[in-house]
């Protein structure tokens, strides 16, 4: 029988699917990860390894893994993993594409209306008591209909936010290595290049994954490229913008808002510095969060981890 090392407590239903085929090691926390030590012994002899995000394996530990043929990382970006020298060593890795490119694209959505709108600061001025009477501009935020959406990274989930912005009647930029011709057909976004994105859109939602070639792909420069009125959206990965400048552009009022559903480093707590802001509305990386979609990610998982054991050709191979 094979052997999979599981690095957080899953769900015991889902785990229990791999019981046929597997002898299982699982670290017995979800959310926090076991020490590298425990790993760099538990990785010696098994066969796959079903990780998260959060996880990371250096060189070292995976040098000591003499059967290790595939790990299964939950979730779609899988910045976590050191590619180069997982293909160096024969170990390949699958991830949870697809599934979650609705329930992202709903996140990015809710994140765009619940900062143009101010849901987070309407809702804290009611808990506050501070509801008393009217004013014209009480609460107020701004129109998201017949306004311009940049979108940077048009894969599958940019195609699915550019799908809901028709809802909106939005004209829509994109940004992307390549052209995308579907999102230009079915939804008419037009392609440009970053700075021209920048500058002429109303709100900017990020979509790319994190690489060397996106790491601080927004710094200062870019964000003052951006309208005043702008509003940054990143359902993407921490590390693609600045965050240091990006609360220089928000204090400055530089730009009018952002919204973030990921961090430089993960988790943050309440002292972080982009939450003393008015202008800033944070969720704690829940793109994927919904039961039904994490439900269908774990199920990819374990297709990928049963393919593997019955072997047969894996699904969802990142390479
Ligand atoms: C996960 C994600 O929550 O799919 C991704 O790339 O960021 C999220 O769906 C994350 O990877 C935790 O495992």
């Amino acid at each position: 029988m094979k052997k999979v090392f599981i690095t957080r407590k899953m769900p015991e239903q889902m785990v229990q699917q791999l019981a046929p085929y597997y002898e299982m090691i699982q670290w017995h926390e979800v959310s926090t990860p076991a020490p590298s030590q425990y790993i760099g012994e538990v990785i010696k002899d098994v066969d796959a390894v079903w990780c998260v995000g959060g996880d990371s394996f250096a060189i070292d530990t995976l040098s000591k893994a003499k059967q290790l043929k595939l790990i299964a990382n939950f979730g779609v970006g899988y910045n976590n993993l050191d590619i180069d020298s997982m293909k160096k060593l024969n170990i390949l890795g699958a991830n949870t594409p697809n599934v979650l490119n609705d329930a992202t694209a709903d996140l990015a959505f809710t994140l765009l209306l619940s900062t143009a709108r101010r849901i987070p600061q309407n809702m804290k001025y009611i808990e506050q008591n501070q509801w008393t009477g009217w004013e014209p501009y009480q609460g107020a935020g701004v129109d998201l209909s017949n306004k311009t959406l940049g979108i940077i990274g048009m894969g599958k989930i940019g195609q699915t936010v550019a799908k809901r912005s028709i809802g909106f009647d939005m004209n829509v930029l994109y940004h992307n290595r390549k052209r995308n011709e579907e999102a230009e057909k079915k939804y008419g976004a037009t392609y440009c290049d970053l700075n021209t994105l920048l500058s002429q859109s109303d709100f900017i939602i990020i979509l790319t994954p994190l690489t060397n070639e996106t790491r601080n792909l927004i710094t200062l420069e870019q964000l003052k490229l951006m309208k005043p009125s702008a509003i940054l959206i990143n359902a993407a990965r921490g590390g693609i913008v600045n965050e240091d400048d990006l609360y220089i552009a928000l204090k400055e009022n530089l730009i009018w808002a952002a919204g973030f559903d990921v961090f430089e480093s993960e988790p943050i707590s309440n002292a972080h510095h982009l939450l003393q802001l008015d202008n800033f509305v944070a969720t704690p990386h829940i793109g994927s969060a919904t039961i039904d979609t994490r439900n269908a990610m774990m199920q990819l998982n374990i297709n990928s981890l049963i393919a593997l054991a019955k072997n047969e050709p894996i699904p969802n191979l990142i390479y």
